[in-house]
């Protein structure tokens, strides 16, 4: 087993995906700071290196879902289509490692298995799996949201004859699924994108449906050279929109509401979002996400839209029997989604109705006793999401607390940056931060500026450890409970924002709702205040 003993470094950073690269950067190149990233994959791009299932693609839109920081990064790079897919922005990940010559400073296949906080040396021991050390004054988490597979424990999985696969932990080989009987279970944005491409191949894919969920056509398409060009041409105006709107995307929500129009104009105007495609559907309205009545015209938009793609009324009546409201939990896009149910090798199975009982050597039942006989099973069951990668890492801070036992009733931290207890220990894009409302990589850029920035004021100030205050936690979970309480998101049973889709995990609104412009100025506030609301201690 290597052992390697790495003493003197200023700053750790698990994860090599968007978060990591750009906070080694900014600590190495812009601070001088001695920094490693150490990362569990055998090369950088975080998500984009683990979700490689067929269909995997962005649903923000190319020239939005990159870096803004660089003019000539983002200058140097073309992007193909509307919708980036997993291999280009896996490419794209791996440009920006090489332009800024970060790989020197990333250490590969070491996952972090624990992190101890050392209060008299003021430093952070942290260990990986293959038992090497590091240590280091700052430790931050670059660990990314959905990173940790749930893989339901469903009865009987150990005894599946045939292959299964997590599309979060997809093989890299691939996985061949000609003439083969295919389950796939989840319709979340993963099944969504997934079941399309997989039917084209598998000879035959029953899908097997727990919520029944709403999608979007993304509309996807090659760029065209003209719209290259302006991107090429825009970086400032591109970088500037997707600051100024909540959601960080590069469009604006509409002002109007939905009862500003006649219900034939709001027809018209759902009609046109849908011909345009992708999450701006959401921007029809600006009250779909405030307002139950509201958002019931957009549901019920797409629920009738389902109805006139999907030809077979049973199967139409189960995708289009969604119990919850438009964009209460996440919305996927996709690429003929709904329209793949019209292929004579492509089921649905409705397992709320009937729910899985047991994974058998040849397949799967359900408790109404029918067995599905499978070949290869794809669990699209998504991830034990925000506080799942940040937890398994066992952080222990001051006086022995465990991040786990300070949040065994839901995470708590102060600006979803910092845990009291927990000192010079910093979470990008961590629970209680807007990220997964938002164009991740917008709310990532904001976070790693920020700690890069309060580092900076440390070292100039003479500063050794920053650690958020117990109250100041107290008001800022208050904050995000108030701000998502003020739309319709924590109306949903069911949704990884709140921790349902894990068994036994405390259900807590995770994201700040308040958006990323509202959000941006609060944490600039506070820095420019000396870190108000923070314990600074030279
Ligand atoms: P999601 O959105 O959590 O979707 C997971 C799906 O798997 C969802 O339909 C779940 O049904 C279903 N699921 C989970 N466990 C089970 C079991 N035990 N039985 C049947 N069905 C199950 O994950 P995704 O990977 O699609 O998307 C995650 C995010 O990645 C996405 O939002 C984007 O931000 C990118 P449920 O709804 O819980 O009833």
């Amino acid at each position: 087993m290597p052992k390697v003993e790495s003493k003197g470094l200023d700053a750790i950073v698990v994860g090599a995906g968007f978060s990591g690269l750009y906070q080694l950067h900014c600590l190495r190149d812009r601070l001088g700071l001695s920094a490693l990233v150490l990362e569990a994959g055998a090369g950088v791009g975080g998500t984009w290196y683990w979700n490689r299932y067929p269909g995997a693609r962005c649903d923000s839109e190319s020239h939005g879902y990159c870096y803004s920081f660089s003019k000539e990064l983002f200058e140097g790079w073309e992007w193909s289509e509307r919708y980036p897919a997993q291999a280009e922005i896996l490419r794209y990940l791996n440009y920006v490692a090489d332009r800024l010559d970060l790989r020197r400073d990333i250490r590969l296949d070491a996952r972090v298995s624990s992190a101890r906080y050392d209060e008299p040396a003021n430093l952070w021991h942290v260990t990986t799996e293959d038992g090497a050390t590091f240590s280091a004054r700052y430790l931050i988490t670059a660990v990314g949201c959905l990173s940790t597979a749930n893989i339901p424990e469903i009865p009987g999985l150990a005894s599946f004859a045939g292959q299964w696969v997590h599309t979060g932990q997809w093989p890299h080989e691939g996985v061949d699924f000609s003439g083969k009987c295919v389950g796939v279970i989840g319709t979340g944005s993963t099944g969504i994108q997934a079941i399309p491409v997989i039917a084209q191949t598998g000879e035959h894919l029953t899908v097997f449906q727990r919520t029944a969920n709403y999608s979007v056509p993304a509309q996807n398409a090659p760029l065209t050279p003209d719209f290259q060009r302006y991107v090429r041409e825009n970086h400032t105006a591109i970088r500037d929109a997707t600051r100024s709107t909540g959601n960080g995307q590069p469009f604006a929500i509409e002002d109007r509401s939905v009862f500003d129009v006649t219900p034939e104009q709001r027809q018209e105007l759902y009609e046109a979002a849908w011909q345009k495609g992708g999450l701006q559907f959401r921007a029809t309205f600006r009250d779909l996400l405030m307002d139950r009545a509201a958002n019931e015209t957009a549901s019920d938009f797409i629920k009738a839209k389902i109805r006139q793609i999907v030809k077979d009324p049973a199967t139409a009546d189960n995708l289009a029997d969604i119990d919850h409201p438009y964009a209460a939990k996440r919305p996927p896009i996709d690429t003929d989604y709904f329209e793949t149910f019209n292929r004579p090798n492509v089921s649905l199975v409705d397992v709320r109705a009937t729910p899985i009982e047991a994974i058998t050597p040849s397949g799967l039942r359900t408790r109404d006793g029918r067995e599905y006989p499978l070949d290869i099973i794809v669990f699209a069951t998504g991830f034990d999401a925000m506080t799942g990668p940040l937890l398994r890492m066992n952080i222990v801070g001051r006086d022995g607390l465990t991040l786990a036992g300070a949040w065994r009733g839901g995470p708590r931290n102060y600006l979803g940056l910092q845990v009291a207890g927990f000192p010079n220990l910093f979470t990008i894009t961590g629970p209680g931060s807007p990220s997964v409302l938002t164009n991740m990589p917008v709310a990532i850029e904001q976070h790693v500026e920020w700690i890069t920035d309060c580092i900076a004021h440390m070292r100039a100030h003479d500063i050794a450890r920053i650690e958020a205050r117990p109250e100041s936690m107290d008001r800022w979970v208050q904050s995000v409970n108030e701000a998502a309480h003020a739309t319709l998101l924590p109306h949903t049973p069911h949704s990884w924002y709140l921790g349902a889709n894990i068994p036994g995990k405390p259900r807590v609104f995770m994201p700040y709702a308040g958006g990323m412009v509202r959000y941006r100025d609060i944490c600039g506030e506070i820095a420019r205040k000396g870190y108000e609301g923070f314990a600074l201690s030279r």
